[in-house]
């Protein structure tokens, strides 16, 4: 007999600040902690799902927080059935819009009821949506900001601890030879078969990218990321057509249609959408489509522990971005096997709160 589908009762957020062990120097802020809102979400049959964002600046936590009040109390009451519910809330929110915070919590949500319907079945997410345990292939992104030449290849070579073959140095200082000058000493310090991926978080021009990017192809750069504004698609089809080195863009794809939009308009040679922003688990897989459909490598953006369950069922699944920023708060942080993260085997997503460490990094209002 078919058991009843969970109802969802309610749920719990806290906004939690936690110092990141090598602090992250981008072309827009300097970021020293995480802000991460973690989110609980109740149900009828005592199975609570688990989901956490990545906030970018503290005062989003709560924000966003209330906003999942807000869609707790539209599908309160309503059976644990993501398509519907995030169907639901999308035509709720559309006066407000489907964008930005609000999609946010929205995707939090989401990865919090799959996290339930796991649970109920007693599997983990990645055997929930067809896949294997699979290890995936990890890039270790933590550090490698803007720092001087000779501090960045001595992080570089830091990071290969635990096996990783690849890692990711953050570009876009004021000068072309400043940036030259980072690429250089961390590619000669790194071994020739350990790949280097290059992050401008849109600091450029068109017309500064299109120098950088020649100038990069002589480099041996394995992708160049995001280096013009997320959304200057035209742009990016000139640098996709213009350079060598592959275009790597997504973390900012706002849902799949955006992905669909980019891929027709072949701006990018790889993409890496984000979970909170590609609409949780339910809006990763109809990515993950349409990447298969595109035959085109799809990677992760932040969110190791869920990722890694996602890339597991995506067909053209690339590498997974590692960073280690949520572990003081996990019980049972990500495992990490020879630079490859395996899903967690536990029934659902396999996120537990540490309680005392999240009492300890709670932000205080
Ligand atoms: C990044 C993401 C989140 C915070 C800082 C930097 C970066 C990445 O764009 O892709 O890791
Ligand atoms: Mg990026």
């Amino acid at each position: 007999m078919a058991s009843a589908t969970p109802i969802i009762t309610g749920f719990r957020a806290v906004t939690v600040n936690v110092p990141m062990a090598r602090p992250l120097g981008t072309s827009a802020d300097m970021v020293r902690t995480a802000p991460l809102l973690l989110i609980d979400v109740e149900t009828d049959q005592g199975v609570t799902g688990h989901a956490y964002l990545f906030c970018y600046v503290a005062a989003a936590g709560p924000a966003i927080g209330h906003l999942l009040g807000a869609a707790l109390d539209i599908v309160k009451g309503d059976p644990v059935c993501p398509q519907a519910v995030m169907a639901k809330l999308q035509r709720r929110f559309r006066l407000i819009g489907v964008q930005g915070v609000v999609r946010m919590a929205m995707a939090g949500l989401d990865v919090a009821l799959w996290d339930i319907l796991a649970k109920a079945a007693g599997l983990p997410l990645a055997a929930m949506l067809g896949a294997g345990l699979t290890p995936i292939r990890a890039y270790n992104s933590n550090g490698l900001g803007l720092m001087t030449p000779e501090a960045c290849a001595d992080e570089a070579i830091e990071l290969l601890e635990g096996g990783f073959t690849a890692v990711k140095l953050r570009l876009g200082r004021p000068t072309l030879a400043g940036d030259l000058a980072a690429v250089r000493a961390v590619r000669n310090r790194l071994p020739d078969d350990v790949a280097l991926m290059v992050d401008f978080n849109q600091a450029l021009s068109l017309s500064e990218a299109l120098e950088r990017g020649r100038a990069l192809d002589r480099e041996g750069v394995y992708w160049i990321e995001e280096p013009i504004r997320h959304d200057d698609y035209d742009g990016y089809a000139r640098l996709s057509a213009t350079l060598s080195t592959p275009i790597q863009i997504g973390e900012n794809f706002s849902g799949p249609v955006a992905m669909a939009t980019a891929l027709a308009r072949k701006t990018s040679g790889y993409v890496m959408p984000d979970l909170e922003r590609i609409g949780g688990v339910s809006g990763w897989m109809r990515a993950a489509g349409l990447a298969a459909g595109h035959e085109i490598a799809m990677s992760s953006h932040l969110f190791p522990e869920v990722s890694a369950h996602l890339l597991a069922a995506t067909p053209t699944a690339h590498w997974l971005e590692y960073m280690d920023w949520a572990d003081p708060i996990l019980r049972e942080p990500v495992r990490l096997v020879d630079g490859c993260i395996a899903p967690s085997p536990r029934p659902g997503v396999g996120l537990a709160w540490n309680d005392d460490a999240v009492e300890r990094f709670r932000l205080k209002s």
